[in-house]
């Protein structure tokens, strides 16, 4: 089965309003190829969700960058599964290294709001990846085997899932993985879930990668078998880096 080509941008914690319109208002011009050939979704934070889920070009489609780990209640600060439903939020982000680092989040904790998300019927980008020290160590699969098995274990459908593997050595540092060495995680990341998930579940899942994606690296990453699209941080801030949507030209 085909697996279409997914551009994810993550916005972090950036953007003032009249800057978020902006960039709508460029990936609303953007000639991109059609809805059946490439799926983009770009993740504002949550207070501007409404304003770009509402005047976003109706193919592109919007995502949290977090959600609550269980349903909603007395969780001060917190965003629910169930709040993003009720706002008609179809993704929603977990587990980014930003969050797993600075925020102490376990592999265990992040499996949970997969899986709660899931329940809620939101779909999940899921974050995986190793610090350069765990590359030195030459662990980057078994770190990202445990941060996916941590998932499968607390999952049965992945049909809503897109994994992100996100070096954390490459997130906003310039230092954009190789194509090899970002092919090389992907299809060995493939082989262990064909081993430990299913077969049909390896076929099928889209393994996206990010970390430093910009309109000039993006064509040749893309040009690799086991990648299926990106998840693009400081370059989909930038309206006239857009052209990384159309990573064909
Ligand atoms: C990795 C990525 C987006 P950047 O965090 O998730 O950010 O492209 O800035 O490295």
């Amino acid at each position: 089965m085909a697996r279409k080509f997914f551009i994810g941008g993550n916005w972090k914690c950036n953007g003032t309003t009249d800057e978020v319109k902006k960039i709508v208002t460029t990936l609303n011009e953007a000639q991109v190829p059609g809805e059946d050939v490439v799926e983009v979704v770009v993740s504002p934070p949550y207070v501007f969700l409404p304003v770009v889920k509402g005047l976003l070009r109706p193919d592109f489609h919007v995502a949290a960058q977090n959600s609550w780990v269980r349903k909603g209640g007395a969780f001060t600060g917190e965003i629910s599964a169930e709040i993003l439903v009720n706002l008609g939020i179809p993704w929603v982000i977990l587990g980014h290294s930003e969050r797993r680092q600075l925020l102490n989040e376990s592999n265990e904790f992040v499996a949970d709001k997969v899986a709660y998300a899931l329940s809620q019927g939101l779909k999940v980008i899921a974050c995986i990846g190793e610090t350069l020290e765990q590359r030195e160590a030459g662990i980057t699969l078994n770190v990202v085997a445990e941060q996916t098995k941590a998932i499968a274990a607390k999952i049965s459908n992945w049909d809503n899932v897109v994994l992100a593997y996100e070096p954390v050595w490459a997130i906003g540092t310039g230092k954009v993985a190789t194509p090899a060495q970002a092919q090389e995680v992907h299809a060995d990341l493939r082989k262990w879930i064909h081993e430990h998930v299913s077969a049909d579940v390896a076929a099928s899942v889209r393994i996206i990668y990010g970390g430093s994606v910009n309109g000039g690296n993006s064509k040749e990453l893309a040009g690799q078998p086991d990648l299926d699209g990106f998840l693009v941080g400081g370059a989909s801030l930038k309206t006239g880096e857009i052209y990384y949507i159309n990573w064909r030209n």
